[in-house]
């Protein structure tokens, strides 16, 4: 049972014994990794990884300005691929590698052990390799939440190539910038997808996004439901017709550690998405190392992270991290709240889930839904459960602890980024007492720092309140910016030199706990998706009838975020509800529909200082319905479009 402590929970007795990570370890190990990073990420790699040419160097890393450079293991080769799944078949071949949910509860679900993986992925990397795809070539991936989706990414990592996923919910414009971002030779698609009953047409989307790229660009098209596409000859090739031709056994590519594994998009405080590219081997020993310590994972156990493969979180909790550790991980195609809202956890009876990992968005969502779905399950599998994304407000946290783990299993609150490739802050379930709504305590070989945002000075009080940075390299680290080390450089280390910049604020408080307090960017965290207001803006602006937009979020029962919307006609255009939906309508085919406005409010006017700035910080406090702080506004040009703001506030 979990039971309070001075306002704390603790470890059970029960879990300090039998976990992988007791308290007197952690201590011990954090202190290792700190002083002595080069013989503790050492040990581990050789530990956890299989090497084709062994490291003899381990860490060289720089977060000068100028000069930023980060190398881990850089000498040694591997094969990723090799090691989630042919390093596993000596001696679990007939396990459950993957386990797949699909969107429909009546279609059963499938296992597919490492052996069927292993015929798989070799097949895949065959496949690859006959469309022309070689060691560094980009392929993008915009797929359902199928097992096809790990094997083309495990396909690639084969070959050396570098996957970039883009979620299946983003539009073709947004799918053509990324592909034409990372100049990539092939994108894997499928016919539709299935998700809550319903079917998104990639294949139609995909058609619509390659209109925007170079023509070379191939598609390759699994089919997922058998619904109508139409097809392009000599450019779209059909994978199961290809996959029945496909050896069953391929070798490996030799890769450097630190050639990229992959490019993930995220959203920024300005302008277009960026690059985020991960490493081979620092990258996998990371993901593998927190996802086995963070969830206690041992042999038998069955592994669930909801979030969808193309986010971070799915590339390291679905696929990389629980491969790499041999384990047997829940792939799940549809959404929480179909048919029903008891879908989660019917999933987690029905195949005996032991960690549940998933985003406070959807906790609330459920918790809105009421116990009575939760109650009618069979939840006694479950040992740890875990959350990502955002705070978790305290009622969240109270409800996921009692209804979902009987007040018996730890909730691991996990901070951190597409950035960091893995946990940053989190607890370990054995060894670190839990305080709801914290992130606790830093993972091995991570030195968070808080800095005075005005003196950029690291704060040597235990508490206090600042922004949260990262002193030192770790493994997971993101290496560069696709395409552009200079924005990678000024993005993360020019604010607070020598630092990396999380671009989140947060408290530290007596017992040396980090409470993230949100971001200190114009990035908004939409139900635990990332979100930049500039990009809402610009796909505002380019609709003929907009003259300015500004968006800001503001709070928002379930999604944590919502998105508020200030937008200046043009000249002659009246406002109406037509418009409203018709903007709405606009940016979800601009973006896609995570980019949907919440709330849109004309402005005749939006404040700005003198020299033309908009000043998000005033639009922020309305929105958030906090006139009180409005702070100074003796800089505004024209102080009356506050009060005219104000007055025409939008709520919901
Ligand atoms: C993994 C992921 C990163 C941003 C991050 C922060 C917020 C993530 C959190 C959290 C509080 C947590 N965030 N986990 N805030 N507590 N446990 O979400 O990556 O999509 O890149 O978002 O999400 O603001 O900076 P990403």
């Amino acid at each position: 049972m979990l039971e309070k402590v001075e306002g704390v929970y603790p470890p059970s007795a029960a879990l300090q014994e039998s976990a992988l990570v007791d308290e007197a370890r952690y201590t011990e190990m954090y202190e290792r990794s700190i002083r002595d990073p080069e013989g503790f990420w050492g040990e581990e790699a050789r530990a956890r990884l299989d090497w084709i040419k062994p490291f003899t160097k381990v860490k060289d890393a720089s977060f000068q300005p100028g000069n930023v450079s980060i190398e881990w293991f850089a000498d040694g080769t591997l094969n990723v691929a090799a090691n989630c799944v042919d390093r596993h078949l000596a001696t679990r071949a007939d396990q459950t590698a993957i386990l797949f949910e699909p969107d429909d509860p009546n279609e059963p679900a499938r296992h597919i052990t490492y052996r069927q993986l292993h015929a798989e992925v070799c097949k895949f990397a065959n496949i690859l390799e006959d469309l022309g795809v070689r060691k560094g070539d980009r392929v993008v991936l915009y797929l359902p939440m199928i097992p096809e989706a790990a094997y083309a990414m495990l396909a690639c990592a084969r070959i050396g190539a570098i996957h970039s996923i883009v979620f299946a919910g983003f539009s073709p414009d947004a799918l053509s910038a990324r592909i034409n971002g990372a100049g990539a030779k092939l994108l894997i698609t499928a016919d539709y997808a299935p998700r809550g009953g319903r079917q998104t047409p990639l294949k139609s989307n995909a058609d619509a996004a390659l209109l925007h790229c170079p023509d070379d660009v191939k598609m390759l098209v699994v089919r997922r439901t058998g619904g109508q596409t139409t097809w392009v000859a000599d450019r779209d090739f059909d994978y199961g017709e290809l996959h029945a031709e496909a050896e069953d056994r391929h070798r490996p590519a030799e890769v450097n550690a630190e050639d990229p594994l992959f490019i993930l998009y995220t959203s920024g405080s300005t302008g277009q998405p960026k690059g985020v590219v991960h490493s081979s081997a620092g990258y996998l020993l990371y993901s593998a190392m927190t996802m086995q310590t963070v969830f206690d994972y041992k042999d038998g156990d069955v592994f669930w992270c909801t979030a969808d493969i193309g986010w971070v979180t799915g590339h390291s909790y679905i696929v990389y991290g629980p491969l790499a550790n041999g384990a047997t991980t829940v792939m799940f195609e549809g959404v929480p709240t179909w048919p029903d809202a008891s879908r989660f956890w019917q999933i987690v009876e029905k195949h005996r889930v032991t960690q549940f990992y998933t985003a406070p968005t959807a906790i609330r969502a459920l918790m809105g839904k009421g116990p009575e779905h939760v109650e009618g399950c069979d939840l006694s599998s479950l040992r740890i459960l875990g959350t990502v994304g955002e705070p978790i407000n305290p009622e969240a946290w109270a409800w996921y602890s009692r209804h979902v783990g009987k007040d018996r299993c730890p909730i691991v609150d996990t901070w951190w980024q597409t950035e960091t490739g893995g946990h940053l802050l989190t607890p370990l379930p054995g060894a670190t007492a839990l305080k709801p709504g914290s992130a606790t305590l830093p993972f091995f070989g991570v030195e968070p720092v808080v800095l005075d945002p005005h003196t950029g000075k690291e704060i040597a009080e235990t508490e206090c309140e600042g922004v949260l940075c990262i002193k030192s390299s770790w493994p997971g680290q993101m290496r560069t910016v696709w395409g552009d080390h200079a924005r990678f450089e000024k993005t993360y280390f020019s604010d607070y030199k020598g630092y990396y910049f999380s671009g989140d604020g947060c408290r530290r408080d007596a017992d040396g706990y980090y409470w993230i307090t949100g971001r200190v960017d114009d990035v908004i965290n939409v139900s635990g998706h990332r979100m930049g207001t500039a990009e809402v803006e610009s796909a505002l602006v380019a609709h003929s009838k907009v003259a300015e937009a500004a968006v800001v979020g503001y709070p928002h029962q379930i999604k944590g975020q919502g998105i508020y919307c200030y937008v200046t006609l043009m000249n002659g255009v009246e406002p109406s509800e037509a418009l409203e939906k018709e903007l709405r309508a606009w940016v979800r085919n601009e973006i896609g529909p995570i980019a949907s406005p919440d709330l849109i409010q004309w402005a005749p006017g939006l404040p700005k200082t003198r020299s033309g700035k908009i000043m998000r910080r005033i639009l922020r406090k309305i929105a958030e319905n906090d006139y009180g702080a409005l702070g100074d506004t003796s800089t505004l040009a024209d102080p009356g479009v506050v009060d005219d703001l104000i007055e025409n506030r939008r709520s919901g």
